[in-house]
């Protein structure tokens, strides 16, 4: 028997591989009527591409979203949503095997498990290019929250022993995503940004490579996203997942994150305060980053994420040709020598997409005014319930 989308739910798949023809995403379940802005798109594919560190492919690709289902009139339809990325660099069948795995990449283990000795089979696939394209669902996904009144800022948090020391919140995110867009690593610090630069070019001209930490956050979410009910419908599960999703990521963090282990309750449980007039209860403190029992508590979603080096080196690391045994050098490919610039932007989409999901599950609707109106009915309801009404 096929899986059956409910209606209200979202999901996306893509296709493609780096050196392919093209990338292709499929994004499912969009109520109709929401504004396509290729302004929040395309600029989020820009931003993807860009990035000290990064290697000579992105000067060869422009990434701009074509829509070739589901848009009419610069508005979703209310039907799947396809988006084609071409790309330049388009050689598949004349890409060179790889014999010597990069040990960190699919590689290896990619190579054993389709039972072949060249690399490439799987390492396309495999590619960070894919990237692209969730991108690009998050980012058509971001569309619809901005018309909901959610706003997603993603940055670059630390590189290496570099740690920026600002933080988004909701009044300010508009200048701070200026800050970050004037800094070649996506770090609204000044200081840490110009020291970030600088460990990326020593690691450039010592033949390595360098990952860190990307943060998102998210404003302006209705309480109750997500759910206590089964493990995999909270909120922090989904995000978890959408986030390890990313090539490189090796780790994951909601609000204190793995600091919650070190201190007592009384210093990691968010106070409850009573609200302003008419307003829900507040909070003293967000230590929980936005999530408590798998739902959003109205506070903003706050989400880490740490990618590890790249695992393309100039300078090779120790492996073995599969062919014959041999030790020997890994195989280089051009590569970049630091992509957390663009994998906070790809973490900014991806979340994104998690909390229009949930969004979408809670609300459902089939255009973007019944989703609107649910979500102000439900808003009442519980003001009426928790007698916060006159
Ligand atoms: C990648 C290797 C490089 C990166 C690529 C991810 O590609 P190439 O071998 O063509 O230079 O540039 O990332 C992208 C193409 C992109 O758009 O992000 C890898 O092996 O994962």
């Amino acid at each position: 028997m096929p899986m059956m989308l409910p209606m209200a739910s979202l999901r996306y798949t893509t296709a493609g591989e780096s050196h392919g023809p093209q990338l292709t995403t499929i994004v499912e379940g969009l109520p109709a009527g929401v504004p396509v802005r290729s302004e929040i798109v395309d600029e989020a594919l820009k931003r993807r591409q860009g990035g000290y560190g990064r290697g000579g492919r992105q000067r060869i690709e422009t990434d701009v979203a074509e829509w070739v289902g589901g848009v009419r009139l610069g508005h979703t339809t209310g039907g799947p949503v396809a988006i084609r990325i071409p790309n330049r660099d388009s050689r598949l069948d004349r890409t060179p095997p790889v014999h010597r795995p990069r040990p960190g990449h699919a590689d290896l283990a990619g190579a054993i498990k389709t039972a072949s000795n060249d690399c490439r089979e799987s390492l396309e696939r495999a590619s960070a290019r894919e990237t692209a394209s969730r991108t690009a669902a998050g980012a058509l996904a971001r569309c619809m929250l901005r018309e909901l009144g959610v706003e997603v800022v993603g940055f670059v948090r630390s590189l290496l022993d570099v740690r920026a020391d600002v933080e988004p919140s909701a009044d300010s995110w508009q200048d701070f995503v200026v800050a970050r867009d004037a800094s070649e690593v996506a770090c609204p610090d000044e200081q840490a940004s110009a020291a970030m630069i600088e460990r990326i070019r020593q690691a450039k001209e010592d033949k390595d490579t360098v990952g860190g930490v990307a943060e998102v956050h998210v404003f302006g979410c209705p309480i109750g996203l997500g759910s206590f009910s089964q493990w995999h419908t909270r909120l922090d599960s989904r995000l978890g997942a959408a986030v390890l999703g990313i090539q490189a990521f090796k780790g994951v963090e909601v609000g204190m994150g793995f600091g919650v282990a070190e201190r007592p309750g009384s210093q990691v449980h968010d106070p409850i305060l009573p609200g302003e007039k008419g307003g829900y209860p507040q909070r003293a403190s967000n230590n929980a980053g936005g999530i408590e029992g798998g739902m959003t508590n109205g506070q903003p979603v706050v989400v880490r994420g740490a990618m590890k080096p790249i695992s393309t080196l100039l300078r090779g690391l120790p492996s073995v040709d599969l062919r014959s045994g041999e030790a020997l050098s890994s195989d280089y490919e051009r590569s970049d020598v630091c992509a957390l610039p663009a994998a906070s932007v790809v973490m900014e989409q991806v979340v994104a997409f998690e909390i229009a999901c949930v969004l979408r599950e809670k609300f459902g609707g089939d255009s973007l005014e019944e989703v609107q109106a649910q979500l102000a009915c439900h808003d009442q309801l519980a003001r009426q319930k928790l007698g916060l009404t006159d």
